[in-house]
This record gives structure tokens, C-alpha cells and sequence, in this order.
């Protein structure tokens, strides 16, 4: 029955992030009613929030940008090899004007529930604007790193001076011009962070739980020249990024890491420092499955920084010695192990003095030693890939609670389906590739699946698709055992939920590659749909 405050859709998708958008418009674009919802008030998802003194991605710009549409792809012109953040979110908006997404959606609305009903198949959606929704589809794009985590430190808010999170910074920014900060946390965010503060604060301090493994970006403005030829390639470009690893065009050294002499695997990790960043975990194809081809980069990374910083004991403090290089996402850094010469920055290693409390006038450590701040900027992270959905009421049949159904960790088929929460996706999130990959052609492999899922139920006639708990389980069991099978579980990572105290260590994202994943999700498409059940 229509109920008269309620309105009718097909498709209610939740978020205006690279993923959201995509969906959007394609789902749109194949005739469907949809329905968008933002918690931001513009679009943007994660680069809406982040806009953190250093913010930039470690992706090149010319492979985390769409491929879709190609007048968008060549009428954009990136400024620099890895785009800031702001650059970033100029893009998105110039997407969202180019398709004209805005009006699907409503901004600065938070989904608050999502319930089935189990007559119907459909999905009742409420905002916290009060307003309802009764769609067909309920598609969530809610990101992987869009809950903030700030950790329970005691007496944290008697502080008297400013706090910020790297994860919802102050739109209008912050000047720490004169004043005493603290940074805590060195992830990809404090790591980013840190170079600017220190320029513009009176002094820094850098709280360190765990070093972290960062290579130098290499980052530079791009010229004519360049962005033409990267536009003229962009066909092969992508062609290669899709049977890629990690959705970029990038690929391994052709052997294995003790099949070429020392001075060919010398020159291969000098080949990629130089390409800078995060695909420095991938400089020969067995670097994170055998130890001792790891620690083969690792020796030849540690000389690279350990000649940066002019302090040997420093130096001890910056290198990690908890986990194998690359199982931790390797941190894409301008000037981060430099800023450790200057004079007015000084690194604390919490393993050896920890915090004990704040207080009003900054930060108590295990020793008695007090720090005193004026600021404090948190770089602590994310309750990653479950945070965000989990904050959704999600009820599927018998009126099941989808956080309850992941208690034990994220249970999803495909990464996309879940038992027992029928025509209810999630898109670039746990179970799939996304946190591991370009998340751009991530967005499009999902947002081009999803689509072709919802023309098959109505070519069909079927109501609803649902995915089976044996096909969940299997899933499951793949995603546990492929990360088995490499040493990422050897890392405290966000990956593994390890970040947040409680939450279960289960490896979350499918490690098996961007293009392998690509070919399972098709096959499974082209096969009518196996492991799910068609209603
Ligand atoms: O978060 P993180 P992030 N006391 O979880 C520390 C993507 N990203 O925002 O390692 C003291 O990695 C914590 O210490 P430890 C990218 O995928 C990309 O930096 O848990 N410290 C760690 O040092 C990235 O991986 C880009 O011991 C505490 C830090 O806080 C992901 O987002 C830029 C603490 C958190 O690091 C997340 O990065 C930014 C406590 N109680 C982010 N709790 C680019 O594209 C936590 N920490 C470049």
C-alpha cells in the first residue's frame, strides 16, 4: 500500500563519493528512479572530509580519474603527477555538473535505517531529516574510510587548546601559525600532514605509536606535453590498469626477486623509488609472499630513508620493525623523513614512552614528561571498510540487524551480496578489491555490474536477487584464505580490523587483484547469476 509520505524509487544509493556518483549516473543512465542520499553537504565522499595541510592521493591523477566517458577523460586537465585533495574535489564537482547528479541527490542528509520488507523485497530507507523512502534497490557507497576513529585517551577533553581529526577537517582551515601542535598518528594521513604543519607551527611534536614504511612521491606539476601523451594513451592505459593488480598500469618486474643478480634487483628498486610511492610494494611480484624477497626491499628502503634523516637515533625511530614492508599501505610522503632534521619538530616513539593522559595543557607521557600544545590534530584513522554501513540501522529478514550478521567480521558474497538482505548491495566496501586498488575503475567495475544485474532481474521478470550463505561463506573463506597466503596478516593493519580495539581480526578486502576479481564478478554474471538466488 503507498503510504502518502513516502516516496517510491527503484534504487536509493547512499553516498556521494566516487562510488556513489558512478552508480548514480549509470543506473540513471539505464532508466531506473534513483534516489541519492550524502551526509556531506556537497559530493565528494572522502575527499569531501579530508582536507587536511597535505592532502593528496597516492594514485596518479591520470589513472584516478574516470574512464567512462571519453570527452570527460580528455577534456580534464590534471595539474600534477598525484592531485591534492582540492584538485580532487574540483574534478568530482566538474563531474557532477558534466552529468548533472546534484538532483538525484539530497546533501547534508544521513541515512539512519534501511529496512526490508519481507512481503515485498522492498527496502524502507530513513534519514535523519525524517524523510522516507521505499526503494527497490538499496545500494550502499558509503566508503571504506569515512569513519573517523579517535582513540579513548584519558582526560582528552579537559584539553584547553584546539583538536582536529585528519578525516573531518575544518572546511575553512586551520592556521597553526605560532602555535605548539601535536600530531598523533603516522598512517598515510599524519604522514602527509606532518611536512606542512611543521612549516607553518611554532613547533611540532609527532607522536609515533608505529613507524610506518613511506616512499617519496616523486610528485610533479605536469606539463603539455605529458598530458597529451597521456591522453593519447589513455586506451592502452586502461586496458593494462583493468588486467592489473591494483587498477593502475603498472606492473611487476617480469621475475621473481632471487631469479635476477644483485645488481639487476638494485636497479628494479631504484627504478621504483624514482616512480615513488606506494607501488614500491610491488617492485617484483613475490615481495609479499616470501620473507626474505621482503626483506630484500625492506634493506633497500631502510638505506634510502636512513640517508635522509640526519640523526642515526631518529633514524632507529622511523624504521619499522613490526610488520613486512607493504603490508601496511605504503605511506606516499613529500618531505616527510626531512622534516625530521628541522629543529622545531621532535619525535616521540609511544612504544617507549607512552601516552598516560591529556591534560588541559597538552599530553602526559609514561615517564612524567609533559608535552604542552596548543593544538592537537588526531591522524588516527578509521574504523575502515565496516564503519560506515555498520553506523546505518540495516534490517533484513526476520528483521536480522546486518551489524549483528557481521559481529564476527564483514560477510558478503562477491563483496557485493549478503544472505539474507536481499536486493541490498554494497558497492567498492568489504569483500572486494577497492582499498587495495584504484578505487576509481573500482567504482565503475561495481557501478557496470550492478547496472547489468538490474537489467537481467527485469529482462527475467524476477523481483529480487539474493545472494546464498553457502556463496557467502565460500566468499568469506576465499578472502581469509588468499590474504593466508601472503604476509599481510603478519601486520597490525586496518586491513585486518586491528586498528580498533574489539573489533574482530578478519582480513577484509579481496586480495587477489583488480583484474582477477573483474573476471570472477563477470563469470558470475555471465553464468546467470551463480551463488546468488534469482526471486
Ligand atoms: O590512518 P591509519 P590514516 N595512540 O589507520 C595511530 C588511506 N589514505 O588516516 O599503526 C597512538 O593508517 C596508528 O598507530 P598504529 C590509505 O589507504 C590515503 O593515516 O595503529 N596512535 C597509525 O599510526 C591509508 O592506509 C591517502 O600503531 C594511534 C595512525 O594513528 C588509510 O587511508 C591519504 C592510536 C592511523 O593510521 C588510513 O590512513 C590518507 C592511539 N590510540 C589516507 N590509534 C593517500 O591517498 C591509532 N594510532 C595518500
Amino acid at each position: 500500500m503507498n503510504d502518502s509520505n513516502t516516496e517510491y524509487v527503484d534504487v536509493v544509493v547512499v553516498g556521494a563519493g566516487v562510488t556513489g556518483l558512478y552508480a548514480v549516473h549509470k543506473l540513471r543512465g539505464l532508466g531506473h528512479s534513483v534516489r541519492g542520499f550524502e551526509r556531506g553537504d556537497d559530493v565528494g565522499g572522502v575527499w569531501y572530509w579530508n582536507r587536511y595541510p597535505g592532502a593528496r592521493c597516492d594514485v596518479e591523477s591520470v589513472d584516478y580519474s574516470y574512464s567512462f566517458d571519453e570527452e570527460l577523460q580528455q577534456e580534464w586537465d590534471w595539474s600534477e603527477k598525484y592531485a591534492t585533495q582540492p584538485e580532487i574535489v574540483r574534478y568530482l564537482h566538474h563531474v557532477a555538473d558534466r552529468f548533472d547528479l546534484r538532483r538525484s541527490y539530497t546533501f547534508a542528509t544521513s541515512v539512519t535505517s534501511a529496512e526490508l520488507d519481507e512481503e515485498t523485497l522492498r527496502w524502507t530507507v530513513r534519514t535523519d531529516a525524517g524523510e522516507v523512502v521505499s526503494a527497490r534497490f538499496c545500494v550502499f557507497a558509503t566508503g571504506c574510510l569515512s569513519s573517523t576513529h579517535v582513540p579513548n585517551i584519558p582526560g582528552a577533553g579537559e584539553f584547553a587548546g584546539a583538536t582536529y581529526h585528519t578525516g573531518s577537517w575544518p572546511h575553512e582551515g586551520v592556521d597553526f601559525g605560532g602555535l605548539r601542535v601535536g600530531v598523533i598518528g603516522t598512517g598515510s594521513s599524519g604522514i602527509q600532514a606532518v611536512p606542512l604543519i611543521a612549516e607553518q607551527a611554532a613547533h611540532l611534536t609527532v607522536f609515533q605509536r608505529s613507524a610506518n614504511f613511506s616512499v617519496p612521491a616523486g610528485n610533479k606539476p605536469l606539463d603539455d606535453e605529458t598530458r597529451r601523451l597521456q591522453k593519447a594513451g589513455y586506451a592502452e592505459r586502461r586496458r593494462l590498469s583493468r588486467l592489473s593488480g591494483g587498477g593502475s598500469p603498472h606492473a611487476a618486474h617480469p621475475s621473481a626477486t632471487f631469479e635476477v643478480s644483485p645488481d639487476e634487483r638494485r636497479a628494479a628498486f631504484e627504478e621504483r623509488w624514482e616512480l615513488g610511492g606506494v607501488l614500491y610494494s610491488k617492485t617484483f611480484p613475490d615481495q609479499l609472499t616470501d620473507r626474505a624477497a621482503n626483506d630484500e626491499a625492506r634493506a633497500f628502503w631502510e638505506e634510502k630513508v636512513r640517508a635522509l634523516v640526519e640523526d642515526p637515533a631518529v633514524a632507529d625511530l622511523l624504521v619499522p620493525t613490526d610488520h613486512p614492508i607493504g603490508t601496511k599501505r605504503i605511506v606516499t610522503d613529500s618531505h616527510y623523513y626531512e622534516t625530521f632534521n628541522r629543529e622545531d619538530v621532535r619525535l616521540v616513539s609511544l612504544r617507549k614512552n607512552a601516552i598516560e593522559r591529556i591534560d588541559a595543557t597538552g599530553i602526559v607521557l609514561a615517564d612524567g614528561t609533559r608535552v604542552e600544545l596548543d593544538a592537537i590534530v588526531f591522524a588516527t584513522g578509521f574504523d575502515a571498510m565496516t564503519g560506515a554501513i555498520d553506523r546505518v540501522d540495516v534490517r533484513g529478514r526476520g528483521g536480522r540487524r546486518l551489524k549483528d550478521a557481521w559481529s564476527g567480521g564483514p560477510r558478503t558474497y562477491l563483496g557485493l551480496g549478503v544472505d539474507g538482505f536481499p536486493n541490498l548491495f554494497s558497492l567498492s566496501g568489504a569483500g572486494s578489491p577497492s582499498v587495495m586498488a584504484n578505487v576509481v575503475l573500482c567504482a565503475e567495475q561495481h557501478g557496470d555490474w550492478l547496472g547489468d544485474c538490474l537489467r537481467h532481474l527485469d529482462e527475467h521478470g524476477y523481483r529480487a536477487i539474493e545472494a546464498s550463505e553457502e556463496a557467502v561463506d565460500q566468499w568469506v573463506a576465499q578472502c581469509r584464505d588468499r590474504a593466508a597466503a601472503t604476509l599481510f596478516p603478519e601486520a597490525d593493519s586496518w586491513y585486518l580490523g586491528a586498528n580498533i580495539p574489539g573489533k574482530p581480526r578478519v582480513f577484509m578486502p579481496f586480495i587477489g587483484g583488480f583484474g582477477v576479481y573483474g573476471e570472477i564478478i563477470a563469470d558470475v554474471a555471465a553464468s546467470g547469476y551463480k551463488g546468488f538466488a534469482l526471486i
